[in-house]
């Protein structure tokens, strides 16, 4: 092979040289003109608009590429009944009739013009502290609104990242336990990269003078509230607001952007996704993002934005990984996500072998200490309502949320015919547990059910929720029919 001569090589690599040094002095100078940051304060605004407002779990349209603009933020406070969860109901005081109150959604520059009507059917005065604000009490000193008036103030919007919002007004802590919070993003110059799915999701703790589940209308409770002795953690305002028809959803290959902020007033979220890894955390909400996350931290009074790409099919399941608040107080959502199945990702179940180290026996659950004294029922739609209750706290995690069971460990309760044959017997199976093998619609199972402890009236309500459901025979089960079973034992 032929050599090129020396001062050849040499010449091209002289040229070569030139060549990389313009390209870095052009492209140097072009990033130096796009990126350098404008200090925020100075970047002008173009005329009016009127800011979208949303109810969660959704957000506003993104900001996209569009310039900064005098946005005008039509807020109204509403003291409103609502539900906690079937058969409790509470009083929410809110920013916009929802809990979390509105999403506001603005970009770096923008100068918001807010408007705070306080509704004249409310009681109380209130205000509001955004954390997005540069000024004193972040706008609670220029926003304390008495009932049927409106209060009008403006700031800019400086630091880009996603805000807590929430009332100012003494006691802090009651009116934030009340409902009163919400999310403001503030998007950078040419909006956050877009993804498929955005939704907004907020934790908050509850304190009633009722135990979790006492039924009818509760009140406030100031000493469980300074105690932290939460009676409800929950998304969004209420059990179940983000269960069932209330899941958000995806599709397979699609990125979801969770805003993710929390309330408080008092506890800090574990925030996790059964069955997810974040690909990028906004760590706080604010610049920084980790990458690869099992479960991320939102403080009370703060934020998080997370986002992941869906691979498999399946419903996913949103929790404080401080479990106990998800599995009994209420701090659990779902994602369900629909596609092919991928197996290269997930196999799925490939075989069950029973596997029983203390021996067939049945395990029982350990039995609470304060049961709660139940209202005598007023209707079969009640008993459903409680019974679906009681099925989504304890039969759920083993016999899954439509009653489909899991193949070859658990049976279903859907259509099943082993259910529907004997009324006596599915008593006894919810009473005392059930050992050994059986037929349910043509598969045998032999594994275990730990006996449940449940009131005969709960045990009651609970299979006139399955007996109605899925295809069952619509019995209806009695405390009595219970109590019999129960007796001839
Ligand atoms: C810890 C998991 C678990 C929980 C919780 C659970 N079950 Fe079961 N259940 C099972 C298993 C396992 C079997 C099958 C036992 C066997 O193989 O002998 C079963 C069997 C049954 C059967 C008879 C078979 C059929 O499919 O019809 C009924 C009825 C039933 N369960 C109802 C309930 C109800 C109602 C609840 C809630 C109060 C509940 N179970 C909670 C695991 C569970
Ligand atoms: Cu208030």
């Amino acid at each position: 092979m032929k050599t090129q001569p020396n001062f050849l090589r040499l010449y091209f690599n002289y040229k070569l040289a030139l060549l990389a040094l313009a390209f870095i002095t052009l492209t140097a100078c072009s990033n130096k003109e796009k990126s350098e940051p404008k200090d925020a304060e100075d970047i002008p605004v173009s005329r009016e608009m009127i800011a979208e407002l949303t109810a969660p779990p959704h957000v506003p349209t993104p900001v996209g590429r569009r310039k900064a603009k005098k946005l005008i933020v039509d807020m109204e406070i509403l003291e409103e009944e609502g539900e906690m969860t079937n058969g409790v109901s509470y009083v929410y005081w809110t920013f916009g009739g929802s809990v979390p109150g509105s999403f506001i959604r603005t970009r770096v520059g923008d100068e918001v013009e807010f408007h705070l009507k306080n509704h004249p059917d409310n009681k109380l005065p209130h205000n509001i502290d955004l954390h997005a604000v540069n000024g004193p009490g972040g706008g609670a000193e220029s926003s304390f609104v008495a009932p049927g008036h409106e209060k009008v103030f403006s700031f800019k919007v400086l630091n880009p990242g996603l805000y807590v919002y929430h009332c100012a007004t003494a006691p802090v802590g009651m009116h934030i336990a009340n409902g009163m919070y919400g999310l403001i993003l503030v998007e950078p110059e040419g909006g956050l990269p877009l993804v498929d799915k955005e939704y907004y999701l907020m934790q908050g703790d509850f304190y009633t003078k009722g135990a979790h589940g006492e039924r009818g209308l509760q009140a406030f409770d100031m000493q469980k509230a300074i105690d932290e002795k939460a009676d409800y953690v929950v998304f969004n305002g209420k059990v179940g607001a983000l269960t069932g028809d209330n899941a958000i959803t995806a599709n397979v290959g699609e990125t979801v952007r969770l805003f993710l902020g929390n309330g408080g007033p008092n506890l800090v979220s574990s925030f996790h996704v059964i069955g997810e890894i974040f690909d990028k955390v906004h760590v706080e909400g604010g610049d920084l993002i980790n990458t690869n996350v099992q479960t991320t931290l939102i403080p009370a009074g703060g934020a998080a934005i997370v986002e992941f790409k869906v691979e498999v099919p399946g419903t996913f399941i949103m929790v404080d990984h401080s479990i106990f608040r998800a599995f009994n107080k209420g701090a659990l959502g779902m994602l369900k996500v629909e596609g092919e199945e991928n197996k290269k990702i997930y196999s799925g179940e490939l075989r069950d072998d029973i596997y029983l180290p203390e021996g067939g026996g049945i395990q029982t659950m350990p039995e609470g200490d304060n049961v709660v004294q139940e209202a005598p029922l007023q209707s079969l739609e009640e008993q459903l309502e409680r019974g679906k209750q009681a099925y989504m706290q304890t039969c759920f995690a083993c016999h899954q949320s439509e009653g489909q069971g899991i193949p070859s460990a658990f049976p279903p309760l859907a259509n099943s015919d082993y259910l529907n044959a004997d009324v006596d017997r599915a008593i006894g199976v919810v009473l005392n547990g059930l050992t050994g093998e059986i037929t349910v619609n043509g598969e045998t199972y032999n594994s275990v059910m730990t006996r449940q402890s449940l009131s005969p009236s709960e045990v009651a309500n609970v299979l006139t929720y399955v007996y109605n459901s899925w295809g069952n025979s619509k019995k209806v089960i009695t405390t009595a029919m219970v109590e019999k079973v129960r007796n001839q034992k």
